[in-house]
């Protein structure tokens, strides 16, 4: 029996899914998490941040990371007979950076089974906090990198990494941090990535990186899959001498550390490189071909999608990243997902399922009603300072939910033009697609079919699908990625939603209106009231709804 073990550590918590994969048989044998802030209260995180006065800043301490994968790995070897492993893979956020000093590449080499990781790697940083996705502290240094890189540097930039330079971006938070504490950056000997962090802790020396996570850095030249001279020279002075090298996605890069077989009776099992969360749920999602994209509803809502060639975005939202198949994918990340629907939600009072009945009970189009729920920093449209904005009749309890899923899945229908000529299949992941009344928004906005996959943690089964590919590559070098997705990355066909016609048209008016409310909000166009008053004068009474939906 081959089992394939892949980890994801996400902003919340840890996942570990393990499958099996033999000739006869596919199947996922155990999928498990950890929440840090229940699990790990002693680093005093709040949804796996530190808490801070500034809505701008997001920092977490990478020795939590550490510690999750110690407990993690025990609860596995108590769960599973781990000796059957035969190789690991994992996926981190994104863009998150850890500073390592010049004692931890000894550190990671020689690991005592004896004592708990934490202890041992303490001392191995230069910095003891790791800036995270969720910070958007950078955008002095976004414009400093840009403009070190001449005229049209934002379209340079995104030209060869596949960004403009953004606040999350690992690229200007090192910048940031040169800036800020040379002392500590001069004692950096290794800049990762959670990935590359979380890797190197599994094998025992400095992972590598591979094109995925490496891609969100704004430092890699997206052809050549290697660190673009260019950039590295624009963000911080030696900084070439600080990363890691970039690999292969399916580079093994070693053994798991003897720390891990003595401590939890894993074998040798083989270390896949890590990627970051959202190229690893490209495969987890099992998309294939151009015209599916994926949607997932996690702390961050993101969509992204396979693209054959690199197509860059020049207006400025989105990415495109190294996918896990040696081709491109694009993305587009907006911030206020599940933060912004749990805080409508916590506001109204309400349980899940009674914002899943708001929905239900609230006409498509709201009456005109449409918010902006900016209650962070938002990346997609680009909102420095938290804001809610609000447009047509007056709100409140379900019109409330309503609003909040409405605004997010026109943002993303919107902002998500350039990715794909057409889109007729979603995939549906993260925590809230288990949520129908969501996700009949969603297929009614985007007129697309929206099916939801069997395992909830993409990101996790993605890792050990990867763990799968790079360990049966190394026997056989020309593993198709179809044979090993068959079978395990599938959606639920009875999780299938399908769009409704005359809800579609009715989203498809709307979404311009959407539009002007957000350029309005942004002080790039005038007041779209009048227009939302025509609009809602102009919708059918709830009462039609509920007839359509009668008669189908
Ligand atoms: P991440 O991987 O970013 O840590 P998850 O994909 O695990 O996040 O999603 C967690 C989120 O899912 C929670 O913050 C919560 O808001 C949301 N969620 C959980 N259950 C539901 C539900 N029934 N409806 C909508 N959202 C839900
Ligand atoms: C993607 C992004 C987020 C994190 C979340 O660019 O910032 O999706 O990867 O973990």
């Amino acid at each position: 029996m081959a089992l394939y073990l892949g980890l994801d550590s996400s902003t919340q918590s840890l996942t570990a899914v393990v499958i099996q994969i033999d000739d006869d048989e596919r199947r996922v044998l155990l999928e498990t998490s950890l929440n840090f802030d229940e699990v790990l209260p002693h680093y005093g995180t709040r949804n796996g941040v530190l808490p801070d006065a500034d809505p701008a800043v997001g920092l977490a301490p990478p020795l939590m990371w550490a510690e999750a994968l110690d407990v993690m790995m025990g609860r596995l070897a108590d769960a599973i007979d781990v000796r059957q492993v035969a190789a690991i893979s994992g996926s981190a956020q994104q863009h998150g950076s850890v500073y390592l000093n010049a004692s931890a590449t000894a550190t990671l080499g020689s690991l005592d089974a004896g004592r708990p990781l934490v202890d041992q790697v303490r001392g191995a940083f230069s910095r003891d906090t790791s800036p995270i996705w969720m910070d958007s502290t950078t955008t002095e240094e976004c414009g400093e990198i840009t403009a070190s890189l001449g005229a049209a540097g934002d379209v340079r930039l995104a030209r060869a990494t596949g960004s403009r330079a953004f606040e999350r971006f690992t690229g200007p938070q090192i910048r940031r941090f040169f800036k800020r504490d040379p002392l500590a950056y001069e004692a950096t000997d290794r800049i990762h990535l959670v990935s590359s962090f979380m890797a190197s802790l599994l094998a025992g020396c400095q992972a590598p990186l591979e094109p995925g996570d490496a891609s969100g850095m704004n430092l890699m030249d997206l052809t050549t899959k290697q660190w673009w001279p260019e950039a590295i020279a624009a963000t911080a002075p030696s900084l070439a001498s600080k990363l890691p090298p970039i690999v292969d996605p399916w580079t093994c890069i070693g053994v798991l550390a003897p720390y891990w077989q003595i401590r939890c009776g894993f074998p040798a099992a083989s270390v896949i490189a890590w990627t970051g969360d959202n190229p690893s749920s490209l495969v987890g999602v099992g998309l294939a071909r151009d015209g599916q994209v994926a949607i997932s509803l996690g702390t961050s809502d993101t969509v992204f999608g396979p693209m054959s060639e690199a197509r860059v975005n020049d207006s400025g939202t989105g990415h495109v990243f190294g996918a896990p198949t040696g081709a491109y994918m694009a993305l587009t990340c907006f911030q206020n997902g599940s933060l912004a629907r749990e805080r409508v939600r916590t506001d109204q009072g309400m349980s899940w399922a009674e914002f899943s009945q708001a929905l239900a009970s609230t006409p498509p189009g709201n009456g005109g009603h449409m918010m902006l729920p900016w209650f962070a920093p938002e990346i997609t449209p680009p909102i420095a300072a938290p804001s809610i904005h609000r447009y047509g009749p007056a709100g409140g309890g379900g019109s409330d939910v309503r609003a909040v899923v409405e605004a997010q899945m026109m943002s993303m229908a919107f902002h998500t033009r350039w990715m794909t000529d057409r889109i007729d299949v979603i995939h549906a992941t993260g925590g809230a697609a288990v949520n129908r009344e969501i996700l009949q928004v969603m297929a009614d906005v985007f007129g697309a079919r929206v099916l939801r996959l069997t395992v909830g943690n993409s990101a996790a089964l993605g890792a050990a699908l990867r763990a799968a590919h790079g360990h049966r590559r190394t026997c056989e070098p020309r593993t198709e990625w179809a044979d090993v997705l068959a079978g395990v990355a599938e959606p639920l066909a009875e999780s299938r939603v399908d769009p409704d016609p005359d809800r579609q048209a009715m989203y498809r008016e709307m979404i311009p209106l959407y539009a002007l409310c957000e350029a309005h909000a942004r002080g790039r166009a005038g007041d779209p009231q009048e227009l939302i008053e025509q609009f809602s004068r102009a919708l059918p009474a709830w009462s039609h709804w509920n007839k359509l939906q009668g008669e189908r």
